[in-house]
């Protein structure tokens, strides 16, 4: 039975030192394609998107996550614990119903509304706290 709450994986956020070598890593190893690249001041961070499949709702994706700064979330993940898995984003249908759901159970929000994500997508995270020690995403692709 499917969750009500989470529609597909959306993404594995992966934090890595150099983009380009990454991305490179992908396409040659796996055979993955970019599907979107973008600076996000906000965040921190220059990333990319990898296509994997469709899935409900959206797709899924590899996301590479090169930090612009050390003094940034990316940027002291990887002082602390180098390169890996930095985040899991979730696809959901209403992302502030979503949030205000989890916010009534007791989930630590870092994003109390959503905001600006990769290929346009509304976005918010949860603390790794209350998550078990995963940071999660919550994310409603664009046009759903
Ligand atoms: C930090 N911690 C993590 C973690 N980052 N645990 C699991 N996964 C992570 N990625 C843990 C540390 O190990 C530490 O645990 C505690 O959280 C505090 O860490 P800190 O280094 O002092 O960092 P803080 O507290 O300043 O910030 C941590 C926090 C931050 C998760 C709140 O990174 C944040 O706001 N992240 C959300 C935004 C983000 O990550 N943006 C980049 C991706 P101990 O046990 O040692 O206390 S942007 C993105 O992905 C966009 C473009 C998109 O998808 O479209």
């Amino acid at each position: 039975m499917s969750s009500p709450l989470l529609t597909r994986i959306d993404h594995v956020g992966i934090a890595c030192r150099n983009l380009d070598a990454s991305i490179e890593f992908y396409e040659t190893t796996f055979g993955l394609t970019v599907a979107g690249r973008e600076t996000n001041e906000a965040q921190g961070v220059k990333e990319a998107m990898l296509y994997v499949a469709d899935a409900p709702g959206g797709a899924s994706y590899v996301q590479l996550l090169e930090p612009l700064s050390p003094d940034t979330p990316v940027g002291k993940f990887l002082d602390n614990r180098g390169e890996g898995v930095h985040h899991i984003g979730y696809g959901v249908v209403d992302i502030e119903a979503a949030l205000s759901q989890l916010k009534d159970d007791g989930i630590r929000l870092i994003d109390e509304r959503s905001r600006h994500g990769s290929l346009g997508a509304a976005i918010a995270f949860l603390h790794p706290k209350s998550v078990g020690g995963v940071l999660t995403e919550l994310v409603q692709a664009a046009g759903h």
